[in-house]
């Protein structure tokens, strides 16, 4: 089965070739990237527009994702708009901003969320969610990555998001474990992949 990733994000479609290596299904990525404008309060409500949007001009099964960064600190920003939480909206300005809200707070604890909208024909729609606890870094850890991946520092590590393995990364993080479950439940219903 073809699934179209409805995202433009490079480093998202990276982390599901990875995560999603099942001989069952192919990604792709769409032909052209659709502006989809996520104006929503939720992930889910999110995930659930830009599968739709995707849905709707390529008529193939879809797969989105919403995610986000919710530092306790910070009453939960950048949140659902941790894409667009700096003026620029660059990871590197992203990061920048995060590190000066945070400048002299010691209580550094956040989780990041993704909601993975899955639809696979007109009437049928699914979600799958992970989450990942962790603390925020005070400097970057190096000075490129993903995201917030650089200043990332999962629960029980001692290395960020931007210095482990991407398979390391899938095994433990919001999107590989809400992939997991998009996994599992795939495994149960062979007849949606035929
Ligand atoms: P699409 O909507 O086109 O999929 P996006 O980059 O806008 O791409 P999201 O709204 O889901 O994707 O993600 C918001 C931001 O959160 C994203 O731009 C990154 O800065 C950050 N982000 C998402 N997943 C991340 C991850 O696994 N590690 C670090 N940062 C991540």
């Amino acid at each position: 089965m073809k699934i179209l990733v409805a995202t433009s994000n490079s480093d998202k479609l990276v982390e599901y070739k990875k995560a999603l290596s099942i001989p069952e299904i192919e990604l792709m990525l769409p032909e052209e990237s659709i502006d989809v404008i996520e104006d929503c309060n939720t992930l889910m409500e999110n995930s659930r527009l830009k599968g739709i949007a995707y849905f709707n001009r390529f008529k193939l099964p879809v797969l989105a994702d919403d995610t986000g960064l919710f530092v306790h600190a910070l009453n939960g920003a950048p949140g659902v708009h941790s894409a667009r939480y700096s003026t620029k909206g660059t990871y590197d300005a992203n990061v920048i901003k995060l590190l000066k809200e945070l400048e002299g707070i010691t209580e550094r604890r956040a989780f990041f969320e993704t909601v993975i909208f899955f639809k696979s024909d007109e009437k049928s729609e699914y979600f799958f969610s992970g989450k990942c606890h962790g603390t925020i870094l005070s400097e970057r850890t190096c000075s490129e990555g993903f995201g917030y991946d650089p200043v990332f520092l999962p629960d029980g590590y001692e290395l960020s998001f931007s210095q482990i393995t991407l398979e390391e990364k899938n095994r433990i993080s919001h999107r590989g474990l809400a992939v997991a479950k998009f996994k599992k439940f795939i495994s149960h219903h062979k007849d949606i992949i035929k």
